[in-house]
This record gives C-alpha cells, sequence and structure tokens, in this order.
C-alpha cells in the first residue's frame, strides 16, 4: 500500500513540512480549489501543487475530487460539454503524474452529519449523526453543519427541487453515461476512477444515492466492466450502514481490483437507528473491525492507495473538522502497523 494524506493545498493550515514527518508517508491526495466545478482545471494550479509536494518528499499521485458537476448527475443538456471538461481535466491530471481520481455521484451533498464537533467522553471532538437531529432538519429551510457557507438557502432549494422527481434508476444511468465517456481516457492515460460511497450510505431528503451497498456496486462492476472503474474503499461512509459488511465488501472487491483507494476511519453506531458517531481509528474505538478490513485488504492482493479519513479534534487541536492534523497522523501510524503486520505474514494469511 502507498500511505497518502488529504492536503488541501498552500491554504491547507497544516504544512507539507508536517505531513512529510509522519512515518512512511508517501503523497499526498489534493485537488484543484480555484476552478468551479465543471470548469477545466489551470496547469500553473496542478504545476504548483505537484511541486509543492515534490519539494517536500512527497508524491501527487491522488486527486480527490475532480468534483462531477450537478447537471451531469442531473443528465441535462449540457453534461457533453461538461463532459468534455472532465476528460480535459483527467488528461491534465495524468500529464501530472497523477494515477487515481476520487470522485462521488451523491446529488447536491457529498456527506452528511447533525453536528461538526460532537464532545466524547475523552474530551475529543468529532462529527456524527443522530437520526433523532436529522428528523428534526427541516428541508424546506435547510441549515446544516458544514453546508451553510456552500450554498445560499435559494440556490439550495433550487437544486434539490431539479432532483424532485429523479428516480435511482435515472441517477445511475446518468453515472453510466458519464463513465462510458471517462473510462476510455482514462484506459488510454492510465487513470483508475475510484469511486466514493454515499456518505451516509442511504438516501436523505428524497433524494436518491446510489453507491450505498455491496448490490450498488455489483450493479455499477457490471454495467462498467473496465477495472479503471473502480472503488474508494470509505469504511466510515459504508461502514454507518449497519447493513454494509466492510470485511466481506473489502475482500470481495479487492479481489475483482476495484478498489484502487482506501479511506481508513472507523465509526461508532449509536441506538437502534442510523446514529453514528466519528471516533479514533482503532477497532476497540468503534463498530468496524479495522483489522479484519486492513487482513481482507492484505490477503486479496491490495495495492493502491492509502489515507487516514477523517480524525477527531484532539490535543487541543481547532482543526478543519475531520482534518485535523493529530488525530490523522495518529490514525496513519495505525494504519502502518496493521499493513505492516499483515504483509509480514501474507503467507498465512
Ligand atoms: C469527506 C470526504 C468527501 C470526499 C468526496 C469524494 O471528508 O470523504 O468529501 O472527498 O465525497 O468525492
Amino acid at each position: 500500500m502507498k500511505l497518502t494524506f488529504r492536503w488541501y493545498g498552500p491554504d491547507d493550515n497544516i504544512p507539507l513540512s508536517f505531513i512529510r514527518q509522519i512515518p512512511n508517508m508517501s503523497g499526498v491526495v489534493t485537488a484543484c480549489y480555484d476552478v468551479p466545478v465543471g470548469e477545466i482545471w489551470k496547469d500553473e494550479t496542478l504545476d504548483l501543487l505537484k511541486e509543492e509536494a515534490n519539494k517536500n518528499g512527497l508524491e501527487m499521485e491522488v486527486i480527490e475530487s475532480i468534483p462531477v458537476h450537478e447537471h451531469i448527475k442531473l443528465g441535462l443538456e449540457d453534461r457533453d460539454h461538461l463532459i468534455d471538461n472532465y476528460i480535459e481535466n483527467i488528461r491534465k491530471c495524468a500529464k501530472h503524474g497523477v494515477k487515481c481520481v476520487c470522485y462521488n455521484f451523491m446529488p447536491v451533498f457529498d456527506w452528511l452529519r447533525t453536528t461538526m464537533h460532537h464532545v466524547n467522553p475523552d474530551g475529543s471532538d468529532s462529527l456524527a449523526y443522530s437520526y433523532e437531529d436529522f428528523l428534526k432538519v427541516d428541508p424546506k429551510n435547510l441549515h446544516l453543519p458544514g453546508w451553510d457557507e456552500s450554498y445560499s438557502s435559494e440556490e439550495l432549494q433550487s437544486l434539490m427541487s431539479q432532483y424532485q422527481n429523479m428516480t435511482h434508476d435515472d441517477l445511475f444511468n446518468n453515472l453510466v453515461y458519464f463513465l462510458n465517456r471517462i473510462i476510455p481516457v482514462c484506459e488510454e492515460v492510465d487513470i483508475n476512477m475510484a469511486i466514493h460511497p454515499d456518505d451516509p450510505p442511504w438516501d436523505i431528503f428524497s433524494l436518491p444515492r446510489i453507491i450505498s451497498n455491496e448490490e450498488n456496486l455489483d450493479r455499477l462492476f457490471n454495467a462498467v466492466p473496465s477495472t479503471r472503474n473502480g472503488l474508494t474503499l470509505c469504511t466510515g461512509s459504508f461502514g454507518a450502514g449497519r447493513h454494509n459488511d466492510l470485511v466481506k465488501m473489502a475482500a470481495k472487491y479487492t479481489a475483482q481490483k476495484r478498489v484502487h483507494f482506501v479511506h481508513l476511519r472507523n465509526v461508532k453506531w449509536d441506538g437502534d437507528h442510523d446514529s453514528f458517531c466519528e471516533v479514533g481509528h482503532c477497532t476497540k474505538d468503534g463498530s468496524l473491525d479495522m483489522a479484519e478490513i486492513v487482513k481482507a485488504l492484505v490477503k486479496n492482493g491490495f495495492d493502491g492507495y492509502v489515507r487516514p479519513d477523517h480524525g477527531r479534534n484532539i490535543f487541543g487541536e481547532n482543526g478543519k473538522p475531520g482534518y485535523g492534523l493529530y488525530d490523522r497522523a495518529l490514525g496513519a501510524t495505525y494504519i502502518n502497523g496493521l499493513f505492516e503486520a499483515f504483509e509480514k505474514v501474507k503467507d498465512l494469511l
């Protein structure tokens, strides 16, 4: 595996000089944030990101994300033009040495929580989702933690209304349409596409979601068989859904050569409903068996990219929710330990 770390570019308040000091760190996971979704990325920005990473001894082989414009998800008339731009971005990334592109196909929101600051018994804070709190959210007057600055409330209402009559099949067909155009280019330029699962893995506000479970993945991989059409196995996203067996999924999709990128984090289910909170990475801290997941990856020959996903805010850090330095760095060392241990005994697994 290649251990990577998300870096939000020069504006990230975690400097590359710190990231490189995390044991076994090979590279950054980043993106161009200076161009609106749907437009063509600037070469200068990609040059700069790569140069900065390389200067610090880090690679830039993973992009998260090239975001997919809502009109592509909606299947509107201008989608072909927007897909052309997407293809152009894939080509540019390839020219800059990128090997893997993470993206998602969730309508409107690419993750959802009911609080960004859930206080844990040990005094750390983390993101959490409470079923009860979610029921209180008024879809007509949406205020969602972490999203209020991304959309005005009018924009949000108008976007949501465009999805009103969209079925899961419609959205799926739009994803297949998109992939049928981009995967041949990925084959040509040697890039793996890694779709990120729905987070959390169920429909929200009647918006359809189509990458929430094994059945969804099987359908997607059958529809577009090239292994360039692959997955970001985000354990925390799939794992928030109690219907998902992460160990089985890790084994199955690794064996199928679909797992190009892994986001490792743990979640703790709470109560009988869909509530969960984000916890430290260790198995003991949450509801997912992280060791068994890594074992399944190693046993099935995983050799892709991994990053520690969402950390808590600890040691008094006031980091970007989910993306502080300390807990992700601790997560990285734990991930290193799991991989090293299982890789040593791989033949015995
Ligand atoms: C959240 C992230 C997601 C992810 C996108 C990929 O922390 O895991 O925002 O980057 O869904 O497109």
